[in-house]
């Protein structure tokens, strides 16, 4: 099985989110990515780097003035004399407009991103393009034929939408792929997002959309980030109403529960009738991950990749998020290994 992987992530360091009312290093490392990368070296999967995709593919889910806010926001911070780090403090909440982008840098960045745990720092950009790139060299991969393909995205996009950011991700590599697998002729694409937290940003894309579907399981939105999305009764709109599907389960959710959400998901991709599948992989369900809740073991990992791989769909894995980094290679080879050749 071919993975995409570009070294250009490791650019994206150093950066600090609030944490708990600490401004803390970010769970969200390089280390993540090169353990992962040895994990498939070891695994004998065949590591390519992306392909020079035109960043005009970005507009076919992001807003233009978006991707050139995030193209252009360090340099800016900097030329306006400014040190730090770059994180927005202020928010277009309830009672305030967002009807309007204000100029200036602090305005701007509130009005694109949604939380302080996502920095950007002079190599974000660099590094977020090559993530997208290789979520789209891997469906592009997948398009010509392969049965699957990974794509070892960092910084990681399930979060970020048409024009925000956040949760540790710029652009969403997710739903990059899966616009791009409709834009090569598959007429129908679901997206499983199995990272632990919801992916908001790849619902509000499709939302309205019903030649993709998405299904995601997460812990409780009531507990868990991204606390105000993810919640079953989001369900799609207009046309895309019925082609959301969220299944939330509560902290300490081990294999019994989670393999029967699974059930449930699968069946509604199922029902759907997809052309290709982009599964939005992330590894932070596992038991001892720091930041989130569940109680999945190593060995629970290879089951997930069976029950996704008896789908029979031609296969897009997008890796997203978890932070328990000495287990990480494990957890992602083991889910990875029910695609292999
Ligand atoms: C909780 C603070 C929340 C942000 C958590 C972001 C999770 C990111 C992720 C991704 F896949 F995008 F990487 N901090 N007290 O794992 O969903
Ligand atoms: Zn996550």
């Amino acid at each position: 099985m071919k993975a995409v992987h570009s070294p250009l992530h490791a650019v994206h360091d150093g950066g600090v989110e609030l944490y708990r009312g600490a401004l803390v290093p970010t769970f969200e490392t390089p280390e993540r990515a090169e353990i992962i990368r040895a994990a498939l070296e070891s695994g004998g999967y065949e590591l390519l780097e992306p392909r020079a995709i035109p960043e005009s593919r970005l507009l076919r889910v992001h807003e233009a003035e978006f991707v050139d806010f995030l193209r252009g926001v360090h340099a800016r911070w900097l030329a306006e004399g400014r040190e730090g780090h770059v994180i927005p403090s202020g928010f277009p909440a309830r009672g305030l407009r967002r009807d309007r982008r204000p100029s200036g840098i602090s305005g701007s960045l509130g009005y694109f991103a949604f939380d302080a745990s996502s920095p950007i720092v002079a190599g974000t950009w660099d590094a977020a393009l090559a993530a997208a790139r290789c979520a789209m060299t891997a469906a592009a991969i997948v398009a010509e034929g392969e049965r699957a393909a990974y794509a070892l995205c960092r910084p990681p996009g399930h979060h970020a939408a048409r024009s925000t950011y956040g949760g540790y991700c710029y652009l969403n590599n997710a739903a990059l792929a899966a616009q791009y697998l409709r834009d090569e002729g598959c007429a129908r694409v679901a997206v499983l997002d199995v990272d632990y937290h919801h992916g908001n940003g790849t619902q509000e894309i499709f939302w309205e959309r019903d030649d993709v579907l998405f299904v995601s399981l997460h812990g409780d939105p009531e507990t868990e980030y991204p606390w105000f999305m993810g919640y079953a009764d989001e369900r799609g709109f207009g046309r895309g109403e019925g082609c959301t599907l969220n299944l939330p389960l509560p902290a300490g959710t081990g294999w019994d529960a989670y393999g029967a959400a699974l059930d449930t998901a699968l069946a509604a991709i199922r029902r759907f009738a997809p052309a290709a599948l982009v599964v939005s992989l992330g590894v932070d369900t596992f038991t001892a991950d720091p930041i989130s809740a569940f109680k999945l073991e190593s060995r629970h990992y290879p089951l997930i990749g069976e029950c996704i791989a008896a789908l029979g769909l031609p296969t897009v894995l997008v890796q997203e998020g978890g932070y328990a980094v000495a287990e990480i290679g494990t957890n992602v080879v083991g889910v990875l290994g029910a695609f292999a050749d």
